[in-house]
C-alpha cells in the first residue's frame, strides 16, 4: 500500500499506529464502521482490526489484508491492546490527538506498559490531502450528483415555495443518482435569512427579490461534495447584481492563481483584497475554501491564515461569500482539483443571480 509506504516515511521512529477515527480507518482499510473498533497498524507485520461482534461479519468480508480479532466488552478491547502491545513490542504508538477522547486514551495507557505516545494526526491529514486517482473518480461523481441537486434546486424556486420544498427536490433528486446522503444538512437560505452564513432550511415562503444561498453536497461512495449558488426570485436589483458580480469575480480571480506551490492565504488574499476594494470587507467573515474527501471539511486551509502548501492530488472548495445584515447574502462555491499544472474545476453549476 502506497499511502503506508508514505505514512511510515513521515512518521519517523513510530513502531506502530493506532486509529480509532472512522475516517481514518476507512481511508488505510476500505472499512466504514460507526461503531467502535480500532486498527493497528505495525511497522512490520500484518495490520490487524479490533472490531465488536457487530461489525464482526462485515469486517471478515470486506475488511481485506487485515487480521481480524473480536472484542465482546470494553474490557475486551482493552485487553487485545495489552496483548498487542506486547506480541508487537510496540514502545512508541502513533496515535490521533484531535479524535482520541481523554477516557480512551487513559483506558490505553492503563492496559499498557511503557508505552510512548507520539501524535500523528496532522501527518494522517496531510497524506489524505493527496487524492489517489480512485478517490478523485468518487469525489468527481459526488460532484456531478450535487450539480444535478443544484440544477433541481435552481428550478424550483418561485414565489410562495418554501425553502424545504426546495431542500426536499434536490435531495430526492440526488437519491435517485445515487447519492449515499447528504454530506452536511441542505442549506436553502433566502431573503434576509440569506446574510446568515451557515443558516439552516426552514419554511420560509420565498418572496419576489428575495435573494437565496443554496448550498449542498452528498456523499458518493463515502466521498463529498460541496456546492454553492445564489439565486434570485426574479430579476435581481442592481444592488444584488453588484454583489453578486463581486463574490463571482472574487471567486474567478482567486481560482486563477491556483497551483501547485501556492499557499493557503496567498489564494484566500486574492479574494478578500478584491471583495474589500468593493466596499464589502467587513462582511466576508469566513475562509476562502476547505479541502473535502472523506469529511466533507479536511486538510488543506483556504485561510488568511493557512500556510498549508497546495499541491497536485489535493480537492477543495473556493466559497467567497458576503454577508449583509438586513439586506441578504451571497455566496459562490466551486470544488477544485489541483493538477500538476493549474487545477480543474469538478462542479459546473451555471454561476449566474437568474
Ligand atoms: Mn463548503
Amino acid at each position: 500500500m502506497n499511502m503506508l509506504k508514505k505514512l511510515w516515511g513521515m512518521l519517523g521512529e513510530v513502531d506502530a499506529l493506532i486509529l480509532f477515527k472512522p475516517e481514518n480507518i476507512f481511508y488505510f482499510s476500505n472499512f466504514f464502521s460507526s461503531s467502535f473498533m480500532y486498527l493497528v497498524i505495525p511497522r512490520d507485520g500484518v495490520p490487524l482490526a479490533v472490531v465488536s461482534q457487530l461489525d464482526l461479519w462485515a469486517a471478515k468480508n470486506e475488511l481485506k489484508g487485515f487480521s481480524i480479532i473480536e472484542a465482546k466488552s470494553q474490557e475486551d478491547f482493552d485487553k487485545c491492546f495489552s496483548k498487542l502491545q506486547k506480541d508487537l513490542k510496540i514502545k512508541k504508538l502513533g496515535f490521533e490527538e484531535d479524535f482520541l477522547t481523554v477516557s480512551v486514551k487513559e483506558r490505553l495507557e492503563k492496559s499498557s506498559d511503557g508505552l510512548n505516545f507520539i501524535p500523528a494526526s496532522n501527518i494522517i491529514k496531510k497524506i489524505r490531502s493527496i487524492k489517489s486517482r480512485s478517490e478523485i473518480e468518487k469525489i468527481r461523481k459526488a460532484a456531478k450528483i450535487a450539480d444535478e441537486g443544484m440544477k433541481k434546486a435552481i428550478e424550483t424556486i418561485a414565489p410562495g415555495v418554501r425553502e424545504y420544498d426546495v431542500a426536499a427536490e434536490a435531495e430526492y433528486v440526488m437519491r435517485k443518482r445515487g447519492s449515499g446522503g447528504t454530506s452536511f444538512e441542505t442549506i436553502v437560505a433566502s431573503g434576509y435569512r440569506s446574510a446568515f452564513p451557515h443558516a439552516s432550511t426552514s419554511g420560509r415562503k420565498l418572496v419576489k427579490g428575495d435573494l437565496v444561498v443554496i448550498d449542498l453536497g452528498v456523499r458518493y461512495k463515502n466521498y463529498c461534495s460541496d456546492i454553492t449558488r445564489t439565486c434570485t426570485v426574479g430579476s435581481p436589483n442592481s444592488e444584488q447584481e453588484k454583489l453578486f458580480q463581486t463574490v463571482l469575480s472574487a471567486q474567478q480571480k482567486a481560482i486563477g492563481i491556483i497551483r501547485p506551490g501556492v499557499k493557503g492565504n496567498e489564494i484566500d488574499k486574492v479574494a478578500r483584497e478584491l471583495i474589500k476594494r468593493e466596499g464589502y470587507g467587513d462582511f466576508f467573515i469566513h475562509s476562502f475554501g476547505h479541502g473535502i474527501g472523506i469529511e466533507v471539511h479536511e486538510h488543506p486551509s483556504i485561510s488568511s491564515s493557512s500556510t498549508d502548501i497546495i499541491d497536485a492530488g489535493m480537492v477543495f472548495t473556493a466559497e467567497p461569500g458576503v454577508y449583509l445584515p438586513n439586506f441578504g447574502g451571497c455566496r459562490i462555491e466551486d470544488m477544485i482539483l489541483v493538477r500538476k499544472r493549474g487545477y480543474e474545476l469538478l462542479t459546473s453549476s451555471p454561476r449566474s443571480l437568474h
